[in-house]
């Protein structure tokens, strides 16, 4: 069992003076990682907009009114096309990414299911994030050759709430725990910039960090304030708070991959070095993130030269997950998706409340 941590402790690191912390989370990092290797992950957007949640940060909730495309499930075979392209670009992990609620067992699943197949069969650790999921519903992403799921809290539970309304912080940790029971590594971290206070930062990552076993994958996103959501006014945040939250996850929870995420268009090639200094072991690469623009991968490449940091390989903390053929013959109409029924109020029920608050720590 890891250290378990308490707000207090981790508000104390949060606001120590920043050239301490950064020197601190710097000598985690090394400790525990190759401070030069960098993983290049690449978003794919398999399923744009058409949302029905209303998480208050993003573009593809269908309420709000964004000016993103709307799109269909992409098929295996673009999909397939477009990881062999983040492949070449020197991406070793590929986040596929859908607009959904919650999964659903019926043929889109099926055919997220082949996608998941056919980019392991590259040799690429394979990640999705396509909402709420069942325990029957990960074990098989994870019969499929699924690495990673990504499931953020985005924020304090105290804050969630005032960010989004149509589903709630347990729902998002029985997912996590669903995940990491099939043997998923579980990817999960959050947004800053959404109005929430530095008690808000850290107490999302002490839920994260009292996890057992904490998260293999931790991404820090900037708000990135999309025209059109109820976040479109929020100021930028600053840098230097970028910094420390980089770092604070990087002393929470040494092990993880820390993912300098959304919001890397706003920040200067110094500001990033800073956030890779804090212990930020990865960026998303490619133009796009998943509907919002990301830096060209060029800018990247010169600006990994003048840091002298090197992409990193795949597999390097965890095997690469075998794909069984198996994954075909479960049921897609089988499972209880409760969250489906329209109009259907979402029961939780004891021992699921228990089990969160263990999560919680
Ligand atoms: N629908 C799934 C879900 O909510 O889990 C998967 C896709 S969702 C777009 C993945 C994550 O992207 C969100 O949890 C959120 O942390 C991040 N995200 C979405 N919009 C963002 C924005 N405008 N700025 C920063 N991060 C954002
Ligand atoms: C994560 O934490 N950030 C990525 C990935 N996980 C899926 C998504 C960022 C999305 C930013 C807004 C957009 O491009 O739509
Ligand atoms: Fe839907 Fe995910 Fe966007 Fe929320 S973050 S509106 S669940 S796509």
């Amino acid at each position: 069992m890891e250290k378990k941590w308490s707000k207090e402790a981790v508000l104390e690191i949060y606001n120590k003076p920043l050239m301490e912390l950064l020197y601190e989370a710097a000598t985690m990092h090394r400790e525990n990682h190759n401070p030069l290797e960098v993983q290049i992950s690449t978003l794919l957007s398999i399923k744009t907009g058409g949302c029905p949640e209303d998480c208050g940060y993003c573009p593809q909730a269908a309420r709000y009114h964004t000016d993103i495309e709307t799109n269909n499930l992409m098929t295996v075979s673009q999909v397939k096309a477009q990881a062999l392209r983040a492949k070449s670009n020197g991406s070793s992990r590929l986040c596929m990414g859908a607009a959904w609620r919650n999964i659903q067992n019926n043929e889109e699943f099926d055919q997220v299911l082949e996608m998941v197949k056919t980019v392991n069969d590259l040799e690429m650790e394979v990640c999705c994030t396509l909402g709420m999921m069942t325990e029957e519903q990960a074990q098989r992403l994870a019969d499929a050759g699924l690495y990673a799921y990504n499931h953020n809290l985005d924020s304090s539970e105290e804050h969630y709430k005032e960010i989004i309304s149509t589903r709630e912080y347990d729902d998002r940790l029985k997912t996590i725990e669903n995940a990491s029971n099939a043997g998923i590594s579980v990817c999960s971290g959050g947004i800053i910039g959404m109005g929430e206070s530095d008690e808000d930062r850290c107490g999302m990552l002490v839920t994260l960090a009292n996890m057992d076993p904490q998260p293999k994958s931790v991404p820090i996103n900037a708000l990135v304030a999309v025209e059109g959501t109820p976040l479109e006014d929020q100021e930028p945040v600053s840098i230097w708070d970028m910094a420390r939250m980089v770092a604070t996850t990087r002393i929470v929870m040494p092990k993880a991959v820390v993912r300098l995420s959304a919001g890397r268009t706003e920040m200067s090639d110094e500001g990033q070095a800073l956030c890779f200094i804090a212990g930020a072991s990865s960026i998303f690469a490619g133009d796009k993130l998943l509907t919002t623009p990301n830096p060209d991968i060029n800018e990247d490449r010169k600006l990994f030269k003048i840091l002298g940091l090197k992409p990193k390989a795949p597999f390097v903390d965890g095997d690469q997950p075998v794909s069984h053929d198996g994954y075909k013959e479960c049921l897609s109409t089988s499972g209880n998706v409760k969250w489906n029924r329209p109009g259907h109020k979402i029961e939780r029920n004891e021992a699921a409340k228990e089990r969160a608050k263990v999560l919680r720590g």
